[in-house]
């Protein structure tokens, strides 16, 4: 019989160490792949690569799904997730995980309006936490006033969609099953099914993988960084003309305007960030492109978060891949 880990999803096998699902020893009492043992007990991280067919997941859910609720992480909030949740043809709801990371001035309400705005989403919009086990029970109030009986999490990679699962499990009091959750990308590989009672099934799905990313694969410690357990402290930076904002060593933003300009940036306190001026030509050997900032906009940066940046301006984004750099309206 086919048996799954219960962490990932990925098929239990014992023949291949270099494939997905594989135990040394398989027997009737294996719970989790090694893989999984050794995020679980020993936080040991690897990126691995999995081809995934998109396609027939979106099909796939799109036309079995009752209602699918679509994760985004509040720092990720950006044109290639929403295009995804547009794809889906079916009844769905937006979460926004991890508020737990935003300064608490910031109006929930208010983002509401914008996303409907800004990214043209009309549909319900719930805000919580999962780690911080924050308004969970929204989840549950529209499984129930809908009376779902099978539900899918989907979402892009790390949005946090097992980890609202494993909340949901424990709000319906399922005690034998911990998905596996890590910061890495790819932690979830295939479908897992959770029966909670007699009546629901949720379905954790593998997250969806970004066009292009901030970070490399093997760099794990910058992928860790960029994943914050605890609240963001927003950091303000001024910017003179010519000088310029290194983050990580991954990109320097240079303000092209005649006018001082302010940054503040909404991304992991644990970043390297740092302010340069003309005379250090770090990075300068990089591509550049310039961005046209308009008045009270975001550069946002995709698996890192964005900056606000108030006044109208021109930056030199020296870096190797634009892709991950857009800009949109500000909801503040
Ligand atoms: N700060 C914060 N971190 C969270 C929250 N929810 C999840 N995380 C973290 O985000 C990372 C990814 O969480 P997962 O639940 O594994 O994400 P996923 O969407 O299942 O990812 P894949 O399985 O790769 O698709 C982990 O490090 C979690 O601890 C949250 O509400 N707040
Ligand atoms: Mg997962």
């Amino acid at each position: 019989m086919i048996k799954k880990c219960i962490g990932c999803g990925a098929v239990l096998q014992n023949t291949n160490d270099n494939q997905i699902g594989y135990v040394p020893n398989l027997n009737t009492k294996t719970k989790y792949c090694r893989r999984c043992f050794r995020i679980i007990h020993y936080n040991e991280l690897e990126v691995i690569k999995v081809l995934k067919d998109e396609e027939f997941v979106l099909n796939e859910i799109s036309n079995n799904a009752e209602l699918v609720f679509f994760i985004i992480d509040f720092l990720n909030i950006n044109q290639e997730v929403i295009a995804k949740f547009k794809r889906l043809a079916c009844k769905k709801i937006l979460i926004i995980n991890k508020v737990d990371l935003i300064p608490s001035s910031i109006r929930l309400d208010k983002i509401k309006d914008w996303l409907k705005e800004e990214y043209k989403v009309d549909e319900s919009v719930i805000f919580l936490s999962a780690t911080k086990n924050k308004n969970i029970g929204s989840v549950i109030k529209e499984i129930e006033k809908n009376n779902l009986k099978k539900v899918y999490l989907v979402g892009y990679t790390n949005s946090g969609k097992s980890s609202i699962l494993n909340k949901l499990c424990q709000k319906y009091e399922v005690t034998d099953k911990v998905i596996t959750t890590s910061p890495v990308p790819n932690t979830t590989l295939d479908l897992i099914n959770i029966k909670v009672n007699n009546n629901l099934t949720i379905i954790d799905t593998p997250g969806f993988i970004y066009e292009e990313t901030f970070y490399l694969d093997n760099e794990i410690e910058l992928i860790k960084k960029l994943n914050p357990q605890k609240y963001i402290k927003p950091i303000t930076y001024q910017l003179k003309p010519k000088a310029s904002v290194i983050i990580e060593n991954k990109v320097r933003i240079e303000n092209r305007s005649t006018k001082k300009i302010s940054f503040t940036m909404y991304m992991s306190n644990d970043l390297n960030i740092r302010v340069v001026y003309e005379s250090n030509k770090i990075l300068n050997n990089f591509p550049y492109r310039i961005m046209k900032i308009a008045p009270n906009n975001d550069l946002v940066i995709k698996n890192v978060g964005f900056i606000n940046i108030k006044d109208e301006c021109q930056l030199g984004i020296y870096t190797e891949d634009f892709a991950v750099y857009e800009s949109r309206k500000s909801f503040f």
